[in-house]
């Protein structure tokens, strides 16, 4: 074999491989933490927090929205699944949408139903295409 098809042999392997491995963890962006601005490209950037420090009960995860120039931004749509990563689909949520409050705010209401650790996976849409997979941690 050639050296040219060795190298296109491996780079066709390489394609396959990244097509069925499941890379879902990496698919979601660990965020940076409460408060600190998460970008989402060049367009648009967030910042997230919750409305009181989590406890069990229901709690509200609140994202501002901005566009690249830091203005206030509500022009896409943000889908929340919280769940805990120790026993997955255990407390799963679904997919929820956000919704926005009338300052512009995206509101999350989260069921947090046992102590522990809790994640959150945050999906962005524009024009009803994911532009954004990311993902937040906290303890309860
Ligand atoms: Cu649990």
């Amino acid at each position: 074999m050639s050296n040219t098809s060795k190298w296109l042999l491996l780079g066709l392997v390489l394609l396959v491989l990244a097509a069925i491995l499941p890379a879902e963890e990496e698919e979601f962006t660990l965020l940076p933490g409460f408060g600190k601005t998460c970008r989402i490209g060049e367009d648009y950037a967030f910042v997230y927090d919750f409305d009181k420090t989590p406890r069990m009960g229901t709690s509200i995860l609140r994202i501002k929205l901005f566009d690249g120039k830091g203005r206030k931004a509500t022009d896409l749509e943000i889908i929340g699944q919280s769940d805990m990563p120790s026993m997955r689909g255990g407390h799963a949520s679904g997919d929820v949408p956000f919704k926005l409050n009338k300052k512009g705010v995206y509101l999350l209401p989260v069921n947090i139903v046992m102590p522990g650790e809790w994640e959150i996976r945050l999906i962005f849409l524009k024009d009803k295409s994911v532009i954004q997979r990311a993902r937040l941690i906290f303890n309860v």
